[in-house]
């Protein structure tokens, strides 16, 4: 489960657009819903792109599908969408904030044509439905 830039201060500012909850109390719903589906988790945060380009690359090793909140580098990185690209696991990509709702530059999604579903707008429940799609994908169900 990898999360981008600024991520790290949820639960700190603008509650009104990304919720009360802290990227640790995200981490604790998803490791529970991870128990019951029986899989085991690794959660980075980073807020440098390279850093996110080596754990997709990671990944590619020793993980079945990848949860992605790439935050705002959704909107410009085209080298994570090269990284999801090379990569075979599936990737699914999600926001906290319906991102289509927003700022127009918030509605280019540079990820999206490369990543295998997208998950937006529940708040912290989007990860959650995250993991399900993954564990879903990974277990060879179709996407
Ligand atoms: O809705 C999402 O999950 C986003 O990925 C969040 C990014 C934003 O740039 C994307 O367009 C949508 C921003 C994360 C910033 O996180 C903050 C956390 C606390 C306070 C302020 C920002």
């Amino acid at each position: 489960m990898l999360s981008g830039p600024n991520l790290n201060l949820l639960g700190e500012r603008e509650p009104e657009v990304y919720g009360h909850h802290t990227l640790a109390d995200v981490e604790a719903m998803v490791r529970e819903r991870a128990e019951r589906l029986g899989v085991e988790v690794r959660f980075v945060q980073s807020n440098h792109e390279g850093v996110l380009v080596d754990e997709l690359h990671r990944a590619r090793l020793d993980c079945h599908a990848v949860v992605l909140n790439p935050g705002a580098f959704a909107h410009t990185s085209v080298a994570l969408r090269d990284a999801i690209a090379a990569i075979r696991i599936p990737v699914v990509e999600v926001h906290l904030s319906n991102v289509h709702a927003r700022e127009p530059f918030r509605r280019r999604m540079v990820l999206a044509p490369v990543v295998r579903g997208q998950v937006v707008g529940f708040g912290a429940h989007s990860y959650v439905l995250g993991l399900e799609a993954a564990v879903h994908l990974a277990r060879g169900g179709r996407g």
